[in-house]
Order: structure tokens, then C-alpha cells, then sequence
């Protein structure tokens, strides 16, 4: 099963947007195997957002980000990195379809709610940045056999 890393961002946080989020994720099926919530600071943002460093908007990115607390996840399932950011919709909340996260809840593409991993390496450099091996939780979930044919 693959990995994802998914961050409610602070706006989220702020909007009352968590148990939304989480929820859509979960009723898709997806499982949740971490949770945190922290406040991150300009090093770890800088990490998060590394590939962005130079680009016109990092400087209002890291501001942003940083503003408040979030709340940090890794979730799994098939396919679980596409799957997610289908859920999420894309960048420009203004273009996301009807029925996304952003889509339904974002304007700006500066305040668009919530991230998710981009592919399985970026997933597996996010997580590492935000948890411990040891802090992923291993259980078996008896619905599985009702979404995994
Ligand atoms: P995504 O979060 O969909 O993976 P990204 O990795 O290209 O998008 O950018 C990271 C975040 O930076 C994005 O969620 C919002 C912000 N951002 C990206 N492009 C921006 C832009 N042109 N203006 C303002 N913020 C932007
Ligand atoms: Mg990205």
C-alpha cells in the first residue's frame, strides 16, 4: 500500500476545516496511520517547501505556513498519492472543480486549505520530515475487504 503526506495548512485550521478534510479521506477509504498537530517553523517550512525557494510567491509560502498551527498526516492506501490529490483538486482553488477540497473551499491559490504529496518520492521525503517511523501506526482494518476487491 502506498503512502501519502497530507497537511491540513493553517487556514484550514483556522476556517474549522480538519474533521472536513479528514473526513473526505476517510470516507474514500483511505487510512490514516499518523497525526500531528505543530506549528511549524521557518527551517521545516523551508524544508516542506525546498523546491520553491527562489520562486516569486516562497517568501508570502513561508509566511503563510508558518502563521499557524497545522496538522500534519500520513495516510495509505492503493494508489493513495493520485487518489489524494484527486480528492484535493488543483492548486488554483478557483479552478478546482466543484466537489475537490479546493474547489469547495478555496479562493486564492495562496490559501488553498491543504496539501498533499505530489508523488511517492515526495511522499517519502515529506513524511520523513514530519514523523518518526515508529510514530506510523500498523493495524488492520476489517472494511478493508469492502473497498479493496
Ligand atoms: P501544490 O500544493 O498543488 O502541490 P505547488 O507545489 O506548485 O502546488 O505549490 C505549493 C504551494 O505554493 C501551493 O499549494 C500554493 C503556493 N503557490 C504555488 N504557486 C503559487 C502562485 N503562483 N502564487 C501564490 N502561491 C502559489
Ligand atoms: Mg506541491
Amino acid at each position: 500500500m502506498e503512502r501519502t503526506f497530507v497537511m491540513v495548512k493553517p487556514d484550514g485550521v483556522q476556517r474549522g476545516l480538519i474533521a472536513e478534510i479528514i473526513g473526505r479521506l476517510e470516507k474514500k477509504g483511505y487510512k490514516l496511520i499518523g497525526l500531528k498537530m505543530l506549528t511549524l517553523t521557518p527551517e521545516t517550512a523551508a524544508l516542506h517547501y525546498a523546491e520553491h525557494a527562489g520562486k516569486p510567491f516562497y517568501p508570502g509560502l513561508i509566511s503563510f505556513i508558518t502563521s499557524g498551527p497545522v496538522v500534519a498526516m500520513v495516510w495509505e492506501g492503493k494508489n493513495a498519492v493520485k487518489g489524494v490529490r484527486t480528492l484535493m483538486g488543483i492548486t488554483n482553488p478557483t479552478e478546482a472543480i466543484p466537489g475537490s477540497i479546493r474547489g469547495d473551499y478555496g479562493i486564492d491559490m495562496g490559501r488553498n486549505v491543504v496539501h498533499g504529496s505530489d508523488s511517492p518520492v515526495s511522499a517519502q521525503r515529506e513524511i520523513a520530515i514530519y514523523f518518526k517511523e515508529e510514530e506510523l501506526v500498523d493495524y488492520q482494518r476489517d472494511m478493508d475487504k469492502w473497498i479493496y476487491e
